[in-house]
């Protein structure tokens, strides 16, 4: 990051962190008033002169979505308050809408609309402890194109060692070429690369890479979800078509792995599953988007040592502290060892100690010696 950007980003993490706290009945309020909120918001930007060339000639949905994602978020942000998530966040919002047409000044009447909306639609004193927050982000607004427009990336350093299949795995999955892709795959498992480092050293940072590509429109939503479903076809070849526990008779504990509710990013999950079984936990993998109340009925009847939550995307945050509370609050199912991981969390340290979960880890590494430190300090309370 260039020295200029670094010191704008310093100087909006330093206001955020003394930015004011908003109370639980606020945060509450505007969760529960929010599909209002989202109506009223959209009703005003359709209704704005020129919004067609504004939002770049996109669809009106694409922007609608934006509005629904900002209100789980911001949710989110009140009911945690954590505004270092919120400075993190905008940039990339403003970056990646930008590069696919939207006008920086769609921001700005978007946020006007929102502190409208607050007024309208919560009581007095909820709505100006909110607005003091989005008129901060107004306040910002030059500061965040600034970000927005620097080249700072989010891209996994990767050795040497790994590079040219890395490389040449990433090519075959926007080539959407999968048969070679799942031939580097197979190639290197057959000749003893660990499942566990294909995951880490290969899809993963192919998979952050094209992340990029599609958030500077270097390349399409078809191709993204391209790569991810050749990813999808990939990993099941591949680890369904290993011994699970390597072939060992161990059993360290039982564990549910899970997407939480409403992230629709599964292979990190996917990816913990299959380390976990490797090393001799017996899994339950439940994939994508699972819903809360489901997910505990599951959890009651499984009775797992772990649960292992998966999120990539902030305004899924709040879902899982719910369902982590509603676990806690269950005599039955208190003692569960609990950890979460994702995207968001990498980018934002203790940012998982909001969700109640006894622990965080960035990677398969981590969360394979986390899960087996977390079991064996619970069996030593027995
Ligand atoms: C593929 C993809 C999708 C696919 C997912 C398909 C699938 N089957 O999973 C689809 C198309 C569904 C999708 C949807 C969206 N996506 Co998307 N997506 C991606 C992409 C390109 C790759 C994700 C991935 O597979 N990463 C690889 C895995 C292995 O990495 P990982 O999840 O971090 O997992 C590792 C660790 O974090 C850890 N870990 C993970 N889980 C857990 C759990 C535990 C318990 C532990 C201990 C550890 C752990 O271990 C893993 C291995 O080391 C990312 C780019 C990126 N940087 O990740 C964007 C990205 C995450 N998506 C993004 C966005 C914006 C979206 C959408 C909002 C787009 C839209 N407008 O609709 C929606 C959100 C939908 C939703 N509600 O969830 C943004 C998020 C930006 C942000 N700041 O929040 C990203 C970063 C793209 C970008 N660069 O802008 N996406």
């Amino acid at each position: 990051m260039d020295i200029d950007i670094k010191s704008i980003m310093d100087a909006i993490l330093n206001q955020a962190a003394s930015l004011p706290f908003v109370s639980l009945k606020s945060a509450t309020a505007y969760h529960i008033n929010s599909s209002d909120m989202v109506r009223y918001v959209n009703s005003t930007l359709t209704t704005t002169p020129n919004i067609y060339t504004i939002i770049g000639n996109n669809p009106l949905g694409i922007m609608y979505d934006n509005h629904k994602h900002h209100a789980a978020f911001m949710t989110t942000v009140f009911s945690i308050n954590n505004y270092e998530l919120l400075a993190k966040t905008v940039p990339w919002v403003y970056r990646a809408y930008y590069s696919h047409g939207f006008e920086f000044e769609y921001f700005i009447i978007e946020l006007k609309a929102w502190m409208e909306a607050n007024k309208r639609y919560l009581e007095k004193k909820d709505s100006e402890s909110i607005n003091v927050i989005y008129e901060w982000l107004i306040s910002r607004h030059t500061d965040m194109i600034k970000i927005a427009l620097s080249d700072t990336e989010y891209l996994l350093p990767i050795s040497e060692n790994w590079l040219e299949l890395k490389n040449a795995f990433q090519s075959a999955l926007l080539d959407g070429d999968h048969r070679k892709a799942l031939a580097l795959a197979q190639d290197s498992i057959k000749n003893d690369l660990k499942l566990q480092d294909f995951y880490l050293h290969i899809v993963q940072p192919s998979m952050y890479e094209i992340g990029m590509m599609w958030e500077k429109a270097e390349i399409s939503v078809a191709q993204e979800h391209l790569a991810s479903a050749i990813v999808g076809r990939i990993m099941a070849n591949i680890s369904m078509g290993k011994d699970s526990n390597n072939g060992k008779n161990i059993d360290i504990g039982r564990a549910i792995v899970t997407a939480s509710p409403n992230e629709f990013h599964e292979i990190g999950a996917w990816m913990i599953a299959d380390t976990l079984e490797q090393e001799g936990w017996d899994v339950r993998y439940l994939g994508a988007n699972m819903p809360k109340e489901d997910l505990i009925l599951f959890v009651k009847s499984f009775i797992p040592d772990l649960l292992a939550i998966s999120v990539t995307m902030p305004f899924n945050i709040t879902y899982v502290k719910e369902a982590i509370a509603k676990i806690r609050d269950d005599d039955e199912l208190k003692n569960i060892k609990i950890i979460v991981g994702g995207r968001v969390f990498n980018e934002t340290p203790k940012l998982w100690q909001a969700t109640g979960a006894d622990g965080f880890a960035a990677n398969l590494e981590d969360a394979k010696n986390l899960a087996k430190k977390l079991i064996n300090t619970s069996m030593q309370h027995y």
